[in-house]
């Protein structure tokens, strides 16, 4: 499915978060009041005919498909293929199936929707009548620890880093990619900031606790070297400077046709990488998620962001710093793509590659064919998750 973008600038900022707070209601209650009325098309649409996975059936006709970009609430904004942005509810047959299901509308979301010829301070106004299946999830766990989707449908994880201020946390990274291969995301790294000079890497405190090899000499290396070592594993690198102008072309490249999700850790220059990309976008530069009201607003919802060129950037503060509660200890070693080939090789089928007699993993860390830097990423991971229950 290819949706058009919406070149279209509008002035929407804080002003739609207070909008919808105050005005959802009221447009859930519009649609209340119509639905009762029983007469030709919306006595119709009562009767809800559903497929074989207990979807509703698709009405062509009646309805326009759709990409969810932000979801305030009940109120879902969503583009149409004319890149035109309707203000949809949810059908509540479709809600309560959704609940059922353990899940419910949410960015990324490919649907289709019923015009209800109405109108919402200027917008249209529809119903989601059907959510397509979705490729892919990024979900996130809450203090409660339930599950939530922050966005569906994504493709590609832009994990962006910066040489300096602040400095290169490579094992940052290395979460990022972890991240990413759980949710099945390619992964795309940029080094950020390039026109500055490179600050020192520090191996931080928490992995110098798992660094428990008599031999540890992991030293910090040139901020090219890590560059290279995420390259020859496989991963796109790219080497920005969002301010000289530098590899933007090459990331946009990386971008077209993708729905990429943005992450980094704050003041790396998301923001900045993004409009310069994309100008009109005006996204804020130095936004930091604050405990005021308002930051909490602002910074919390996960919003789809259309790209001329073609695609989508997802912009979620939420999922930032991803926890790994997601990845059980035996899935972990699946996503350090360098240790799959010797992990076959232990002698012990549960290896966790710590300290195990016949450790292939520990034996290719030995001859140098893994970097240490990476087994003491991957030994700090496997130790949160062991004190996690
Ligand atoms: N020198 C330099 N500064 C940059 C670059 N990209 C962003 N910045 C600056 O870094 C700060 C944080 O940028 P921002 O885009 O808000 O980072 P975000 O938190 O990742 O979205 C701002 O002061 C930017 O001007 C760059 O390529 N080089
Ligand atoms: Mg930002
Ligand atoms: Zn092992």
């Amino acid at each position: 499915m290819n949706f058009r973008q919406n070149r279209q600038q509008r002035g929407r900022s804080d002003d739609w978060t207070q909008r919808y707070k105050t005005d959802h209601d009221n447009l859930i209650d519009e649609r209340r009041t119509e639905s009762v009325r029983a007469k030709g098309d919306l006595s119709r649409k009562r009767t809800v005919i559903v497929d074989r996975d207990d979807a509703p059936v698709v009405d062509e006709k009646q309805w326009t498909r759709g990409v969810v970009t932000i979801v305030y609430g009940l109120v879902c904004r969503v583009n149409d293929e004319q890149g035109r942005e309707w203000d949809c509810t949810v059908r509540r047959v479709l809600r309560t199936m959704l609940i059922e299901q353990r899940g419910s509308v949410t960015v990324g979301d490919r649907i289709w929707f019923s015009d209800q010829a109405k109108h919402h301070e200027g917008e249209p106004v529809g119903v989601i009548e059907r959510v397509e299946d979705r490729t892919t999830m990024l979900s996130r766990r809450d203090r409660r620890m339930r599950e939530h989707t922050i966005v569906a449908n994504a493709d590609q994880l832009l994990v962006v880093a910066s040489i300096a201020e602040p400095a290169l946390k490579p094992h940052l990274i290395d979460r990022y990619l972890v991240a990413a291969a759980k949710g099945d995301l390619r992964p795309v790294i940029c080094f950020n900031k390039c026109d500055l000079e490179p600050e020192t890497v520090l191996l931080d405190a928490e992995m110098t606790e798992v660094a428990t090899r008599e031999d540890a000499a992991w030293a910090p290396m040139a901020i090219d070297d890590y560059v290279e070592e995420f390259r020859s594993l496989g991963y796109k690198c790219i080497r920005t400077s969002a301010t000289a102008g530098v590899g933007l072309e090459e990331l946009k490249r990386e971008l077209t046709g993708h729905m990429t999700v943005l992450s980094g850790q704050s003041g790396v220059g998301k923001s900045t990488l993004i409009n310069a990309l994309q100008p009109g976008l005006d996204l804020q530069v130095n936004e930091v998620s604050g405990d005021t009201d308002k930051g909490r607003h602002t910074t919390s919802l996960a919003r789809l962001l259309p790209l001329d060129f073609g695609g989508w950037v997802v912009d979620t503060p939420g999922i930032r710093q991803f926890d790994l509660w997601s990845v059980e200890p035996g899935e972990l070693e699946a996503c350090f793509t360098e240790f799959i080939q010797h992990v076959q090789n232990c002698r012990f089928n549960d290896c966790h590659h710590q300290q195990e007699d016949g450790c292939a993993v520990v034996a290719a860390v030995d001859s140098g064919r893994i970097s240490e830097r990476r087994y003491y990423s991957y030994l700090k991971m496997l130790d949160e998750m062991s004190r996690k229950d």
